[in-house]
């Protein structure tokens, strides 16, 4: 008989030990840390925090349904009403896809209301929300015109007053995700009384016009079932492609890092500052945030940031002295399209000691 439990207890302990091995093994493909050190890795974390995830997530909805509108709608002369919310023009599920190449005379064609600049308002009703979205890019003008083709409808039926903003890294320096997306909150609202930013990849698409590009009570992440992962979050932390800030909540976390050259941690980061803040973040379900993405190789001078994991490690001492408040680049040309704005902008250079430093 205690031979018997004996036995029961040692292939328990082995059965937990391979467990533990294949989650280790699974996340180091991606290790994340979080400040107070609770998050040592995302599939880790993911399997022990599930179930108080899914409460939070459960209040985080109720809370959207009866969300009030802090943003307040601009004077208007006429006796427009607000857009109803949710807008009347949705109608769910899109299909998306990117075997046929679309052109920007279509694009143009199918999007007759915009005005210069990629720039839209509802005419019928005060929009609730002033979008700008924002897209950091460089040398991808095919996932543009799918981008453009994809989000203008979408955008409009969400009777959105919007703006689209690609801000786009001149030369061929090592790329800075982040910072061009400080750069695109700050050009965005020399031109326009934005309250709200949409910071967008440019190769990914919603499948459900129901996913409302506007900003929430909380910090939002938009891309929560993206094709790419199987249509799930990678890690229950993950705050990349596609996310919305409030002004508030962009100003609170002193703006994005400028810091991050090259491929990966950015997100992290911001995901650390929305957390160091207090904040938390809000999603749609998982079938509303479906959405895919172009699939494409690794871009040129873009490789991944070695420095990265030693940076989400201190964003709480590093976010006050860098960010929007240390933001600094020179804008080379502003261009009006009839489909977007194009803001190419020189970034800099990473410092010298970061190119030598190859420790990961
Ligand atoms: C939901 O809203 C209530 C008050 O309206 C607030 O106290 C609570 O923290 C909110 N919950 C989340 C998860 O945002
Ligand atoms: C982890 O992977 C995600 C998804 O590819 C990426 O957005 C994030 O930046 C990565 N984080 C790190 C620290 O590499
Ligand atoms: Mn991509």
């Amino acid at each position: 008989m205690l031979k018997k439990l004996f036995c029961c207890l040692l292939l328990l302990g082995l059965f937990s030990i391979s467990v533990y091995c294949w989650y280790q093994l699974l996340s180091s493909l991606n290790d994340t840390q979080s400040e107070d050190g609770l998050i040592k890795s995302g599939v880790y974390y993911r399997v022990f925090r599930l179930e108080s995830d899914f409460w939070k997530e459960q209040i985080m909805k109720e809370n959207e349904t009866t969300e009030t509108k802090t943003h307040k709608s601009p004077l208007v002369t006429e006796e427009l009403k607000k857009c109803p919310d949710p807008s009347p023009l949705l109608v769910g599920p899109l299909r998306v896809e990117f075997s046929t190449p679309v052109s920007l005379d279509t694009v143009r064609k199918e999007n007759p209301g915009l005005q210069e600049g990629g720039r839209y308002k509802p005419h019928d009703c005060v929009a609730l929300q002033k979008v700008a979205l924002i897209i950091p890019f460089r040398n991808r003008d095919n996932h543009l015109k799918f981008w453009l083709y994809y989000l203008h409808p979408i955008l409009q039926r969400q009777q959105l007053d919007y703006g689209i903003y690609v801000i786009n890294q001149d030369g061929e320096n090592t790329f800075n995700r982040a910072k061009l997306m400080n750069i695109g909150y700050a050009e965005a609202l020399k031109e326009y009384d934005y309250d709200c930013f949409v910071f967008s990849d440019v190769d990914i698409i919603p499948m459900d016009d129901r996913n409302t590009y506007k900003c929430f009570s909380q910090p939002r992440h938009l891309s929560v079932s993206m094709d790419k992962f199987g249509f799930n979050l990678p890690y229950n932390q993950y705050f990349g492609g596609v996310s919305s800030l409030s002004k508030e909540q962009f100003l609170k976390v002193n703006g994005f890092p400028n810091n991050y050259w090259g491929w990966g941690g950015e997100d992290d980061d911001i995901f650390n500052r929305l957390n160091n803040r207090g904040m938390s973040i809000s999603r749609p379900d998982g079938v509303v945030g479906q959405c895919r993405m172009i699939r494409h190789e690794r871009d040129q001078n873009n490789n991944a940031n070695p420095q990265r994991f030693k940076r989400i490690a201190h964003t709480l001492m590093t976010m006050d002295t860098d960010g929007l408040n240390s933001l600094e680049y020179k804008v080379v040309t502003v261009e009006k399209h009839d489909l977007f704005t194009k803001i190419t902008v020189d970034v800099g250079t990473p410092p010298k000691e970061e190119d030598m430093d190859k420790d990961e």
